[in-house]
C-alpha cells in the first residue's frame, strides 16, 4: 500500500518540476559538458511544460472543502491536452464543483492511471471526464476500471483534426459505455455540464444552478442582434 502511494505521488503533475530538477542535478557532476547542457535543456522543457499545468491542474471548489470530496476526476492523455481540457475544469469551477485534473496516459503511465482512479473513488469522486487524442483509448480504459459514469472528450489532432480521437472514443464495444462529447473545447465544457445534469438529479441546489445557467444562456441568444446589411 505504501509502495502504491509513493508511485502515485511520483507522477502527480505538481511534483513533476521537482523531478525535473532532480534529473538536472545528478548528471551535472560527472557528465561531459554537451550531455549536461542536453539534460539541462530537457529538464527545463519538462519543467516548463508541466509547470503551466501545475497552476491549475489540481483544484478544489470551496463547497466541497466541508466534505473533503473531490467530485469530478478530469484526466487527459498528455499535458498538451490541457488547453482543451481546462474548459471542463473551468465549468466545474463555475458550478462550484470540486475536481482534480491530471495528465495520465493509458499507454504511457497505465499503472499510475489505475492507482489514480482507485484513489479518486476513495475520495468521493462521482464521475470521470477523460480527454485524449489520436488512438484515444483513455476514456475507455478509465470506464473499464470504474462503474462511475465516464465521459469521453476527443482531442483535436494534428493530421485528422480529431476525427481519429472521436471515433476511437465513441466506438466502444458493447458492455463499457463511454458517453462521448464533441471534439475539443465544446466537448470538454459539455462533459462537465453532463456531470452537472447528473448531479442535479439528486441535488436541488445543483438543479437550480443548471436552470439558471440555461436561462442566462437563452437570454444571451435572444438579446443578440444580427448585423445590418451594408
Ligand atoms: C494522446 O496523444 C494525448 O491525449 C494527446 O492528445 C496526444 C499527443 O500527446 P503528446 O505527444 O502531445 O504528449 O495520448
Amino acid at each position: 500500500m505504501a509502495m502504491k502511494k509513493l508511485s502515485l505521488k511520483k507522477t502527480t503533475v505538481g511534483k513533476a518540476p521537482e523531478k525535473a530538477a532532480a534529473v538536472k542535478k545528478t548528471p551535472e557532476k560527472a557528465a561531459p559538458a554537451r550531455l549536461t547542457s542536453t539534460v539541462r535543456r530537457l529538464a527545463s522543457t519538462v519543467s516548463g511544460k508541466v509547470s503551466s499545468v501545475k497552476k491549475t491542474a489540481v483544484s478544489k471548489a470551496a463547497k466541497d472543502k466541508t466534505t473533503g470530496k473531490v467530485v469530478v476526476g478530469i484526466v487527459m492523455g498528455s499535458t498538451s491536452d490541457w488547453d482543451v481540457m481546462k474548459e471542463a475544469a473551468q465549468m466545474c469551477r463555475d458550478f462550484d464543483i470540486s475536481y482534480e485534473a491530471r495528465a495520465l496516459s493509458a499507454h504511457r503511465s497505465p499503472t499510475e492511471l489505475e492507482e489514480w482512479i482507485a484513489d479518486m473513488e476513495k475520495r468521493g469522486c462521482q464521475a470521470f471526464i477523460a480527454g485524449a487524442g489520436g488512438a484515444a483509448h483513455l476514456a475507455g480504459v478509465v470506464a473499464a476500471q470504474t462503474i462511475l459514469p465516464t465521459f469521453g472528450v476527443p482531442m483535436p489532432s494534428k493530421y485528422m483534426k480529431g476525427l481519429d480521437s472521436l471515433l476511437a472514443t465513441v466506438q466502444m464495444p458493447k458492455g463499457i459505455p463511454v458517453p462521448t462529447m464533441a471534439i475539443g473545447e465544446a466537448g470538454a465544457a459539455n462533459a462537465t455540464l453532463a456531470v452537472v445534469a447528473m448531479l442535479a438529479l439528486t441535488d436541488p441546489a445543483m438543479r437550480k444552478k443548471l436552470l439558471d445557467f440555461r436561462a442566462k444562456q437563452s437570454e444571451k441568444v435572444l438579446r443578440a442582434r444580427l448585423p445590418e446589411l451594408k
